[in-house]
């Protein structure tokens, strides 16, 4: 804890950057575009020459006025009061004669004494072209800086496809934006409607319309304000950032003593069928082949290289170490490998240091560390996982440090400071990060004690609660700044994958009280439902990717996760709808099986593809490894348990076998290159979750359904185990009844 001091006293505040970057531009792009009389560039310092700011207010004049400035004080104050730019400067170019922009051309100067109409006339010409460069350059900035560029673009410059006939579901409300009406047409011509030309013109038309209105919308807006409203923003947001941190050091005040609940479900019996002991034994020696190899090769770093036989640093982690290890706890815990789990615990208690001066991805340290944690404290008891669960937790709420609460993705666990990922449309946040974090935090708050974890993760909720979604979808970005959606792309794979399973789970873990949670988490699966899952020709059900309105035929394995959170949900659905989301699981836990099968290793490629004539099938190069991913073992482990199809233990098999004949080598597990080839090309790295998750699920597998019960855990998004917190029983009395 006292570490922790030190790291609040260095703390800097991360949305005091954030906000000056984003919005310190503005106070100071007014002056500096301020325009200066020709003769004297920007660059140049006052009384370098020319003429100098200090003199009296020049007022613009027409050419028959004698001077001309480019922007005079009364052009400023254009700017000042609002108007926009080309607003701010056309009036300068006109003449009392009514010339306007006409007349503008006719004559002119730009800060010295004319000398004679022709000169004029050239000087005036050159003076337009500058103006008419700088307003397109600014349409242009708008185009390719606005959240939504890439769909304006592409709506301007590529697409023309034919107008269709308006969906009936399709109401914008009241304030729906242009750019939803874009996209409703953009859905209309993805259902297939039919159109004519002339219906395609038009509405190419009005695309082009809705996109202009809104960029210049959008900018005018943001030159409305006045410098001084936007300093007194600037430092409103100082004043909360402030707040914020002086309230998150609430935690290390040390944490209450709480009662440690004795697990549901965790003492593993043998299964009673011989052939499938065999098999549990089976996944029991591969995951201590996995450990003894990390443990000899590369222990107390982050990851094993098996076939450099040496340590693998991923950038997410920054400099904390020691992901296999934490990863691995729960796995040893429930595989009874006592010994591991004990000298695990032992590297924990005396090397994990969280007071690193890195940057580290907040979703990814929270599911595999903060979801390591917990679990190994709610299977142990063992208090150093509580307590460097909530620690780490603490080290993580500077994220939130931004001006609508939505974290950033990454974070300087020593300096607090937070930004997003270069690549992300706009500046945002992605779904899958910080939606991601609401069960680990809705849990650290009930170890610590302290509210403001579960507080944090609520106002995401609020957040997104408070925004309109296309077509019911979420797209899979959101600006943490202007707390509004970036690019409309929607993904059940990556970026938007766990948002949607925490939203299930968060119910289950409330022990069905989060009633909120239940209603997002049907009301995107129904939205899902309608525009995203198709089916192949040959009947193969898969969930595309959603891009503005038009769909990507693609399904990566990332994706195959959801065969089991549809599954599961079917317990919460409406009666009449719990055998049909039962049935999709089946389905999408088919189509992965299609993947896998489908390929030479018999282990699925990263994406595949249902258009151009192929089924489930990887057709891009950069598409064709697999990395040991567990998606598709968690769908089997979810179907095997709610089904009892044998079917499913059939394939789990099978995947063991692949990963026995292609994936293991002397020194571990390593992930393959492209598994459509006859020969393996490791790509040389046993990712931690290999441990966390793919072996875990395989050993639930071929487990008797007493071994952690579904009605009592909740897997987190790494599976890692956290119980369900009862809200009127204690788990005592549900042990005794
Ligand atoms: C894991 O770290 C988690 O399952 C995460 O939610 C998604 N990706 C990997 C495994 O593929």
């Amino acid at each position: 804890m006292e570490n922790l001091t030190n790291f609040y006293e260095g703390l800097q505040p991360a949305v005091c950057r954030a906000c000056l970057c984003a919005r310190g531009a503005a106070p100071g792009r007014r002056p500096g575009a301020e325009l200066f009389p020709q003769g004297r560039s920007a660059a140049q310092p006052r009384g370098s020459g020319g003429l100098d700011t200090q003199d009296p207010a020049p007022q613009p004049r027409t050419p028959s006025g004698g001077e001309v400035w480019l922007l005079s004080s009364a052009a400023l104050g254009h700017w000042t009061a609002g108007a926009m730019p080309v607003g701010g400067l056309l009036p300068l170019f006109s003449s009392p004669a009514g010339g306007g922009l006409g007349g503008g051309l006719g004559g002119g100067g730009g800060g010295r004494k004319v000398s004679g109409p022709a000169a004029l006339r050239l000087t005036e010409k050159f003076v337009l072209l500058l103006v008419f460069s700088a307003f397109i350059t600014l349409c242009f900035g708008a185009i390719f800086f606005l959240p939504d560029s890439s769909k304006l673009l592409s709506g301007v410059l590529f697409h023309s496809s034919p107008a269709l006939q308006p969906a009936a579901d399709h109401k914008p409300g009241p304030g729906a934006r242009a750019e939803d009406a874009a996209e409703g047409r953009a859905r209309r011509r993805e259902e297939g409607a039919p159109g004519d030309p002339e219906a395609a013109l038009e509405d190419n038309l009005a695309r082009i319309r809705e996109n202009h209105e809104r960029a210049l919308r959008e900018a005018k807006e943001t030159l409305q304000k006045l410098p001084e409203e936007i300093q007194r923003d600037i430092l409103l947001e100082k004043k909360k950032v402030a707040q914020d941190q002086l309230r998150d050091k609430a935690p290390f005040r040390g944490l209450p003593p709480v009662d440690f609940v004795p697990p549901i479900g965790v003492e593993s019996r043998e299964p009673a069928d011989a052939a499938i002991r065999e098999k549990r034994a089976k996944i029991k020696e591969m995951m201590k082949h996995a450990w003894n190899n990390y443990k000899g090769y590369a222990w107390g770093l982050n990851e094993l290289k098996p076939i450099s036989k040496g340590g693998h640093s991923s950038s997410l982690f920054g400099n904390i170490k020691g992901a296999t290890i934490v990863d691995a706890l729960d796995t040893l815990f429930i595989m009874e490998m006592k010994n591991e789990f004990e000298e695990a615990k032992s590297w924990v208690e005396e090397n994990l240091d969280f007071n690193v001066n890195a940057e580290i991805s907040v979703f990814e340290v929270n599911i595999r560390f903060v979801g390591g944690l917990l679990s190994a404290y709610y299977l142990s008891g063992e208090e150093i996982f509580r307590k460097k669960a909530v620690e780490l937790g603490v080290k993580l709420l500077p994220a939130f440090h931004t001006p609508s609460g939505i974290p950033w993705a990454l974070l300087n666990m020593k300096s607090g400071i937070g930004r997003n990922w270069p690549w992300a449309s706009g500046g945002s946040s992605i779904l899958a990060e910080f939606g991601t974090l609401h069960l680990e935090f809705m849990h650290l708050s009930h170890l610590s004690g302290n509210p403001i974890f579960a507080e944090k993760v609520m106002n995401i909720r609020t957040v997104l609660n408070k925004l309109e979604k296309p077509q019911g979808l979420y797209p899979n970005y959101l600006n943490p700044s202007s707390g509004q959606w970036g690019q409309h792309h929607v993904s059940v794979g990556g970026l938007g994958d766990s948002f949607y399973e925490y939203l299930l789970k968060a119910w289950l873990m409330s022990d069905k009280t989060d009633l909120e949670a239940k209603k997002m988490y049907f009301d995107a699966v129904q939205a899902i439902e309608t525009h995203l899952i198709r089916k192949s020709s040959s009947g193969l059900t898969y969930i595309a990717e959603w891009k503005g309105g038009l769909l990507e035929h693609k399904m990566g394995h990332l994706t195959c996760f959801a065969g089991g959170m549809f599954a599961l949900g079917a317990d919460g659905a409406p009666e009449a709808m719990a055998q049909h989301y039962l049935e999709l699981g089946a389905e999408i836990a088919r189509t992965c099986h299609e993947s896998y099968n489908r390929t030479f290793m018999k282990l699925g490629p990263e994406a595949f593809r249902f258009d151009g004539g192929v089924e489930a099938i990887a057709t891009r190069q950069n598409e064709k490894y697999y990395i040991l991913r567990p998606e598709v073992m968690e769908t089997y482990m979810y179907m095997w348990r709610l089904t009892h199809d044998p079917k499913y233990r059939k394939w789990a098999w099978e995947a063991v076998e692949a990963l026995e004949n292609h994936c293991r080598v002397n020194g571990g597990y390593s992930g393959l290159r492209d598994v459509y080839l006859l020969h393996e090309s490791y790509d040389d790295v046993q990712q931690s979750f290999f441990l966390a998750e793919t072996l875990k699920y395989l050993y639930l597998i071929f487990s008797d359904d007493d071994l952690l019960p579904l009605e009592h855990w909740i897997f987190n998004s790494e599976a890692h185990l956290l119980p369900i917190l009862r809200k009127e029983k204690k788990e005592v009395e549900i042990r005794e009844e």
